[in-house]
């Protein structure tokens, strides 16, 4: 029986410059978060324990705006979920992103490893649920009854990001590796295309605005914006 190669699986990593031309703001940018409110004070679990409003405040303000901002997937979030439908091999996206336009756009096989801004989670049973305005008010868990321990289900700088295991073995099995809208400075995500290029497996490619702190280790870097390079790339 003349064995059929299988198709290779690809992995995408994508960042905040990914959702910036549906509006939604990057963090390093001139223009980004972090040059209006301090890491330490809303995304850190000190900042948290320190100033529990004030980090619901952060969260419920980017919540409004995903959700009441007329934000929509652009493009490049399309033509990944097309990429999902039209790959014969497996496509897997692994976002820090905490925004839903991947869903939105179509993608099914996601990985929310910095969580999830419309999500909140019980710091007694862990369980992720549904954010609404109304559980924030009442801030009962409805799992467990009890009284504040709702935060939001985002993983903070010093916390363990979700599903590294099964993140790290798609990364040492995939023949494609994509990162796109990042800037390379967060870990373990800054990480992923050292791991790609150990494993002697996969080709690496950057799509970005400009060549990330990583660019180097990318075996092509492709600039301009994700809503122009994606759709090509998938093309
Ligand atoms: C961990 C919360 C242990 C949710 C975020 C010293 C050395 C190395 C590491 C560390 C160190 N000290 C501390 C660390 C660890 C730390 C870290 O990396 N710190 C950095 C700052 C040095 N990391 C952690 O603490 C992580 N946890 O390490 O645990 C561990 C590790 C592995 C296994 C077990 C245990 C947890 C990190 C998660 C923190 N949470 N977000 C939220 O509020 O959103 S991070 C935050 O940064 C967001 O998640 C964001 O996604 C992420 C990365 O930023 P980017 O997405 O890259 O966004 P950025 O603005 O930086 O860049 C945007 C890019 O897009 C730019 O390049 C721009 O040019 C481009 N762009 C702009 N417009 C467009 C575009 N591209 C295309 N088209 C456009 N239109």
């Amino acid at each position: 029986m003349h064995q059929v190669s299988q198709p290779g699986s690809i992995v995408v990593l994508t960042g905040a410059g990914i959702s910036k031309e549906s509006g939604l703001d990057t963090f390093r940018d001139r223009d980004g978060l972090w040059a209006r409110v301090r890491i330490e004070d809303v995304a850190t679990p000190e900042g948290y324990r320190r100033d529990p409003q004030r980090v619901q405040a952060f969260y419920n303000a980017r919540r409004r705006e995903l959700s009441e901002g007329g934000v929509e997937p652009n493009p490049a979030h399309l033509a990944l979920a097309r990429l999902e439908r039209e790959w014969p091999g497996e496509v897997l996206v692994v976002t820090q992103n905490i925004d839903d336009l991947h869903e939105r756009a179509g993608s099914s096989r996601l990985i929310h490893m910095h969580g999830e801004l419309l999500k909140v989670r019980c710091v007694r049973c862990a369980r992720p649920l549904p954010w609404a305005a109304d559980i924030e008010a009442t801030s009962l868990c409805p799992e467990c009854g009890r009284a504040d321990v709702l935060r939001p289900h985002v993983v903070w700088f010093g916390e363990v990001p979700l599903e590294m295991d099964r993140i790290l073995s798609a990364l040492e099995r995939c023949f494609l590796f994509v990162s796109i809208g990042t800037s390379g400075h967060v870990y373990p995500a800054a990480g992923f295309v050292a791991a790609v290029r150990d494993a002697g497996r996969a080709r690496a490619v950057e799509l970005n605005l400009e060549p990330s702190h990583g660019a180097s280790l990318f075996h092509e870097v492709r600039t301009g914006p994700a809503s122009v390079l994606v759709p090509a790339f998938v093309e």
